[in-house]
């Protein structure tokens, strides 16, 4: 083969086996979701318009009795600072940044979201038994990067609060 064919070849080949990479580790699945054009989100007005707005930010519960997380990450935040789930139910994470790069991590577990600004990061997590988790960032994302910590409290099911709209976005409710 010559070498002109034989690179291109190559380089297919690495794309293509790049994009199942990612998928795999979930380390870049906001890369797929920009190159497919959805959930993109502005990241300079989040906190005033769409669904990243303070007051719908935190918990949601669905009908189906699985829960809706919705989240922001910044320098050096994540907000809402304390969540609060039900044990054994699927929870939904979404979560997007308002300006660098971060990644949510839930110590003690192997769940790892990357977050970019501009895209909404998709996830399902599952919290099988009651307890609390602190969560770290785990992408340096600057001078504050080393207290940028949070909190999830995992309740038992029957015990999880009907949460209002104003309390989705904290602990208090428990
Ligand atoms: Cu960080």
């Amino acid at each position: 083969m010559k070498w002109p064919k034989l690179r291109t070849f190559l380089l297919t080949a690495l794309i293509l086996c790049l994009i199942p990479a990612t998928r795999y580790y979930q380390i870049d699945v906001p890369l797929l979701r920009l190159l497919r054009g959805s959930h993109r989100v502005d990241p300079l007005s989040l906190h005033l318009t769409g669904e990243f707005v303070e007051n719908n930010l935190g918990t949601e519960q669905n009908p189906d009795g699985s829960v809706t997380v919705r989240m922001i990450a910044q320098q050096y935040l994540f907000i809402p600072h304390c969540i609060l789930v039900p044990a054994g139910a699927p929870v939904h994470l979404r979560i997007t940044s308002a300006d660098a790069v971060h990644s949510l991590t839930f110590n003690g577990t192997s769940y790892a979201v990357k977050v970019l600004p501009g895209t909404i990061s998709e996830t399902q997590l599952n919290f099988p038994t009651p307890g609390e988790y602190k969560t770290t960032c785990r992408e340096f994302c600057g001078a504050g990067h080393y207290a940028m910590r949070s909190e999830l409290k995992v309740v038992p099911r029957e015990q999880f609060p009907v949460l209002h709209q104003e309390e989705r976005g904290s602990c208090v409710a428990q």
